[in-house]
């Protein structure tokens, strides 16, 4: 492989700026190399002698990572480790994907008890948990993880599910901005005991294609709007029902109307920390959510479990009609070769699957 490693590119990353609209994530050379792979803006890693992705139960001398990942183009996460099984399934299907007799899919990072993973082929399958501290925990061992497993331009997808604002459950929405509660295009959080601010941008290119994905025959609308990213469920989303609540009814609706009118079509818990991460790795990046209910009408989630299952296929098979047609474009339907348990020191990956299992 030809790529270099020297130089370290770094920046502090302390820049916002809002009103740049352009329409693709800037991939510079601080984040790729020439051949595409990842290039990281730490430039402590390439100087450890080994770093081990702990919430991901893998390390970098422990495990073959260029041999386990190196053929990753997709990176689709969800909140759910089922529902990303369930993508894992469903990928694998649509690509073609085949696993050799008497195997089964795997949750590779089972021995982590945090986030669970699954490899089809060019696809990753991970479950982020609930909010910004879980899915930023996972971004940074993910982003390591491309850079060490030198994969080439990976694109990265959240598969998520939102409240709509004004959109009735089992509408897809696909996020063209991501806001805070505040309305700030911005993730914030404190480094060193200082605000560091990240633009949370999402690739604009992206977007257009995922949308033009959207057939006129699917029974549902599917719809592009800013996402309101909140840091929790209840008092963080306006709602009415949680265990504290300490204004009315008409302020809730006040406030949604407001955000609407600033034309924030859904809120769910990742946007913002998903969007200046990525943004910041040089990543192209999109959400996809279902709504499962209209805020404009309510709090509680009480449609039938049967109904929500169905609804939370929505974005995978958006999702699934761009990396099929992708891969269809590129000549490769599916890839072999690479992707199964690659153990580089049997003794360091004993010890990186003990670390993971021992300790909270
Ligand atoms: C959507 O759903 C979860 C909360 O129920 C959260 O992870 C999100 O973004
Ligand atoms: N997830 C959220 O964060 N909010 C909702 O209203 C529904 C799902």
């Amino acid at each position: 492989m030809s790529c270099t490693k020297s130089g370290n590119g770094c920046t502090n990353g302390n820049g916002v700026d809002n009103n740049n609209e352009d329409d693709a994530v800037e991939i510079s050379t601080e984040t790729r190399y020439l051949d595409g792979t990842v290039r990281l803006r730490n430039p402590n890693i390439e100087l450890m002698d080994q770093d081990i992705l702990y919430h991901l139960a893998l390390g970098s001398e422990s495990h073959d990572l260029v041999e386990m990942f190196g053929d990753v183009k997709f990176v689709c996460m969800g909140g759910t480790p089922k529902r990303m099984f369930n993508f894992a399934e469903y990928i694998m299907k649509e690509i073609g994907h085949k696993l050799p007799t008497g195997t089964q899919l795997m949750d590779i990072s089972q021995y982590s008890y945090r986030y669970s993973m699954y490899k089809v082929g060019p696809v990753l399958s991970i479950s982020h948990g609930m909010g910004a501290p879980s899915i930023g925990i996972l971004l940074h061992e993910v982003i390591k993880l491309m850079y060490h497993a030198r994969c080439r331009d990976p694109v990265f997808f959240r598969i998520g599910t939102c409240g709509g604002i004004g959109l009735e459950g089992g509408t897809v929405i696909i996020s063209d901005n991501a806001a805070d509660g505040m309305m700030n295009k911005y993730y914030q959080v404190p480094v060193l005991g200082k605000l560091v601010k990240r633009p949370a941008k999402l690739d604009k290119k992206l977007v257009k294609e995922l949308k033009a994905l959207a057939n006129p025959d699917d029974p549902y609308d599917t719809v592009t709007g800013t996402t309101m990213c909140a840091d929790d469920f209840y008092e963080g989303q306006g709602r009415l029902d949680g265990a504290f609540c300490d204004y009315s009814e008409a302020d809730k609706m006040e406030y949604l109307e407001r955000l609407r009118s600033n034309g924030i079509r859904n809120i769910e818990m990742e946007a913002t920390t998903f969007a200046a991460l990525t943004h910041h790795a040089g990543i192209k990046a999109a959400i996809v959510c279902v709504a499962l209910l209209d805020r404009m009408k309510g709090d509680q989630v009480c449609t039938p479990k049967e109904v929500l299952t169905e609804w939370q296929l929505r974005p995978q098979i958006l999702v699934a009609r761009y990396i099929k047609r992708y891969l269809q474009t590129k000549g490769r339907i599916s890839l072999d070769g690479h992707g199964s348990m690659a153990v580089k020191s049997p003794r360091r990956f004993k010890l990186v699957q003990q670390e993971s299992q021992t300790f909270e």
